[in-house]
């Protein structure tokens, strides 16, 4: 090759570096406070995965670490509260973070935390998913924990995304039917002055309906409901979704349909990890198994 050549081929590819190292695309930043998922299906591993799918920036702030599988979690390890206020400090101080989601916070005094005044500052819309026990049944959240969960961090929140037996206890009365669920979307976002998503996936019926309470207005959504064996991960990922919606400044009402697409497509195409079938979060991806 002569120099001339070899300087021109030099000169291409310093140009190509140049142009990839001065991207204008600028994802907003999200933040999760949440738990670890060793099984990588739920919690902050179901986060970030879902927000890469989305392009949105992900951040973490952790509060938890847990030894567990989709079948069941064999050990949980809290971290210091002060732990994670540094960590929600790190990132905030650092970042400019457009929206943030709570997941598993286990205890009262790591809720006190979160909910603090000078942390919370820094974080412009707030999205409660209430975790409170996996879908394996084991708890996630200590029960004393749950009053500083109602009057610590709710009045804090933007949005609460409930299922049925967390949007029980929030409401203090039991969900039968799709009346009863409806009523409690109402009941929890007058009481907290939140909006409310109470998740209808442990109702019975060829549909799973989720109810949206926001400002005085009731929105019901409704989609085909998929026969998996595996759901582990699905409510993190519809908070998750949810979260990144609201930072691309979709208003309430389309992001939490956009998150309900979402779970409901990452439930459609599972995939197949040893013996187990954990959603897909990158079904919108082109990856393997989606097209
Ligand atoms: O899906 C709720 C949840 C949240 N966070 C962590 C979890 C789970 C469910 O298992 O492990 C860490």
């Amino acid at each position: 090759m002569t120099d001339v050549l070899w300087l021109m081929m030099m000169r291409g590819m310093m140009m190509n570096l140049e142009n990839q190292s001065h991207s204008s695309f600028e994802p907003p930043v999200v933040l999760s406070i949440a738990g670890s998922d060793s099984g990588g299906g739920a919690g902050i591993q179901a986060d970030l995965k879902t927000w890469e799918a989305l392009q949105v920036f992900g951040t973490t702030a952790l509060t938890c670490v847990t030894a567990q599988h989709p079948e069941g979690v064999e050990a949980i390890m809290p971290l210091e509260p002060e732990t994670v206020r540094q960590q929600i400090a790190a990132v905030c101080d650092h970042f400019p973070v457009r929206t943030a989601k709570t997941g598993m916070l286990y205890s009262a005094d790591i809720i006190r935390v979160v909910a603090a005044e000078d942390v919370h500052e820094g974080i412009p819309v707030l999205v409660v998913d209430p975790v409170m026990v996996a879908a394996s049944g084991a708890r996630l959240l200590k029960a004393d924990a749950i009053e500083a969960i109602k009057h610590d961090l709710l009045p804090q929140a933007r949005v609460v995304t409930p299922n049925l037996h967390e949007a029980e206890i929030l409401c203090g009365h039991s969900i039968s039917s799709l009346d009863e669920l409806r009523a409690a979307a109402r009941e929890i976002g007058d009481q907290f002055d939140v909006a409310c998503v109470v998740k209808g996936g442990h109702l019975d019926g060829e549909e799973v309906v989720d109810v949206l309470y926001d400002e005085g207005e009731e929105h019901v959504f409704a989609t085909p409901r998929i026969r998996t064996a595996q759901t582990h991960g699905a409510g993190c990922t519809f908070s998750a979704a949810l979260t990144a919606y609201l930072a691309q400044k979709l208003l309430m009402h389309d992001a939490v349909k956009a998150a309900k697409h979402f779970v409901h497509q990452s439930l459609q195409h599972t995939l197949r990890v040893g013996r187990h079938q954990p959603l897909n979060f990158s079904w919108n991806c082109g990856a393997a198994g989606t097209q």
